[in-house]
């Protein structure tokens, strides 16, 4: 039975590839997780003896370098994941996204051991939106926000280790998820539950911003297709072509919640505001087989909406405060 390191596996995308691997493999899976305010350990309620989660933090080096000896491969989710967040501070980034990713890469060189490292489009900044350009693995890297900056640095990192000290790892970069279990900070949770809360869903700027949407399923199937097929050293994009901007996801949400479709507050827009992000996954799809299972973006997102519904005691919690921030930044 193999034995993987989950690091994150109690967030948003961690937690849900834990659930696709003990789905579609005999794996044991260790979760390493520091269980800060995105963590949710319900995420992982049901799973079984094959699921152990340790609460620790990436940046310990004695833990990680235990942990990593006692697995066959790392997969490397634990981030500081929101842009708005790192704008109001960027010192846990830094620490957990750099020094993190560093003390992982360590204990990886001591043990030989093969490592995922999970990262996003956003290291390459953004594109213009009347440029029919996509990002490929080969755009460079331009990241805008200190968020995307320490990811594009735990990069760096990773492809250093690999040139230099030829440790056994691969690398991904995907677009924005949607789906179950996403923090009520993000946007497309907030939304859905802005409407379920009685709030009208809030906008930034001109909501002309384009992301490209994907279901957080099909990441952690690319994730796993990466880690059993994937060549040693090689970045793959991850994405299912769902460019969409924000007006129409925000018209979407309203409208499958049978609102009135401007219903909604513009808001204050983000500083420094990447415009278009869009992934060619051409390499991942033709050189390792993959395909994304939801290709309907509106329909993964009336799945997602439904959830949202049905888990209000999950996500309520965290709603007030989350609120007050935005509202403290005219957001
Ligand atoms: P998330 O914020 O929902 O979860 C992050 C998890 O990491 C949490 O469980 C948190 O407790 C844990 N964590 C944070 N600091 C830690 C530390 N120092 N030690 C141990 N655990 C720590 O994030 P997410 O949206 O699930 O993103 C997961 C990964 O995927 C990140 O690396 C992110 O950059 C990447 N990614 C996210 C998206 C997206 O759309 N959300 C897209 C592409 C890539
Ligand atoms: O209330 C809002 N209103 C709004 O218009 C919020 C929270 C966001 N937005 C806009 C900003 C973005 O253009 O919606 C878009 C999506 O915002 P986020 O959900 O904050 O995602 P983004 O900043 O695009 O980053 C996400 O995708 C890439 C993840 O949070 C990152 O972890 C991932 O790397």
């Amino acid at each position: 039975m193999e034995r993987l390191l989950v690091t994150g596996g109690a967030g948003f995308i961690g937690s849900n590839f834990v659930h696709h691997v003990i789905e579609h493999t005999d794996a044991h899976v260790t979760v390493l997780d520091k269980m800060t305010y995105a963590a949710s350990g319900e995420s992982l309620d049901g799973l079984g003896e094959r699921v152990e989660l340790v609460v620790g933090d990436i940046c310990d080096a004695a833990l990680v370098d235990r942990l990593v000896a006692e697995h066959d491969a790392v997969v490397h989710y634990a981030a500081e994941s929101h842009n708005d967040n790192s704008l109001a501070d960027p010192s846990p980034f830094v620490q957990t996204n750099l020094v993190g990713t560093f003390t992982i890469l360590e204990a990886v060189r001591a043990h030989g051991t093969r490592l995922h490292h999970v990262s996003t489009d956003e290291v390459y900044g953004d594109l213009e939106l009347d440029d029919p350009a996509r990002f490929t693995e080969s755009t460079p890297y331009n990241p805008s926000s200190p968020y995307s900056a320490s990811k594009a640095g735990s990069d760096h990192l990773v492809r250093a280790w690999v040139r230099s000290f030829g440790i056994p790892a691969t690398l991904s970069n995907c677009s924005n998820n949607y789906g179950p279990w996403q923090h009520v900070e993000k946007f497309i949770p907030r939304q859905i539950t802005n409407v379920l809360s009685g709030t009208r869903p809030k906008l930034y700027g001109a909501g002309q911003n384009v992301r490209d949407w994907i279901h957080a399923d099909d990441h952690s199937s690319a994730v796993r297709t990466i880690l059993t097929k994937g060549e040693i050293g090689q970045t793959y994009l991850i994405g299912a072509d769902g460019e969409k901007n924000n007006l129409e996801v925000i018209r979407a949400i309203l409208r499958l919640l049978g609102r009135d479709e401007d219903d909604f507050d513009h808001v204050t827009d983000r500083a420094g505001h990447d415009l278009r992000y869009a992934i060619d996954s051409t390499r991942l799809r033709t050189e390792l087989g993959w395909q994304p299972r939801f290709a309907d973006f509106e329909a993964g997102l009336e799945r997602t909406i439904d959830w949202y519904r049905e888990h209000e005691s999950w996500w309520r919690p965290a709603k007030e405060s989350t609120e007050a921030t935005y509202a403290a930044k005219g957001q």
